[in-house]
């Protein structure tokens, strides 16, 4: 398809710091990367408890909410912004299932996690919780309009 779309759709995603210690960076952003994806903003930060509580306010309810909020803030975390047709949906089926011993092999989860509370990377579920945690994580500025030359051959 010809053109390019300036308002193209997209998500949050984040290589939790089970993911970061395990070196696993490359391995993930080679995966959106390679699909035709598009990376728009990027940084490594470490957040704090209080801001952990904010990204999963959604699961405040839950039993497992404050190891949860724990384990985020307890290293550095890859934060990301990418951008592309159907990136929300397709994001989290290159993602897998939340529990790795139910993600299918292929998947992020299902070839390098095995439990969940261990599962190294986090991808918005929805447009609403995408627009959220991009607010959430990055200022607008931080996020970078650009063509990819590749995107002729993808879409
Ligand atoms: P994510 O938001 O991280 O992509 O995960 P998800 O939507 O697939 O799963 P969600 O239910 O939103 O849970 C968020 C994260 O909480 C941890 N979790 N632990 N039973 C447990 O111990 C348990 N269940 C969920 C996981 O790290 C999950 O990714």
């Amino acid at each position: 398809q010809e053109g390019y779309a300036a308002e193209m759709e997209r998500t949050f995603i984040a290589i939790k710091p089970d993911g970061v210690q395990r070196a696993l960076i490359s391995e993930i952003i080679s995966r959106f990367e390679r699909k035709g994806f598009k990376l728009v903003a990027i940084k490594i930060v470490i957040p704090s408890k209080d801001f952990a509580e904010k990204h999963y306010h959604d699961l405040k309810e839950r039993p497992f909410f404050n190891g949860l909020c724990d384990f985020l803030s307890s290293g550095p975390v890859l934060a990301m912004v990418w951008e592309g047709e159907g990136v929300i949906k397709y994001g989290r089926k290159l993602i897998g299932a939340t529990d790795p011993q139910k993600s299918e092999p292929g998947t992020i989860r299902g070839d390098l996690a095995v439990v969940v509370g261990r599962n190294i990377i986090h991808g918005s579920d929805g447009p609403e919780t995408a627009k959220d945690e991009i607010n959430l994580w990055f200022k607008p500025e931080e996020l970078v309009t650009y063509a990819l030359n590749a995107e002729k051959w993808t879409y």
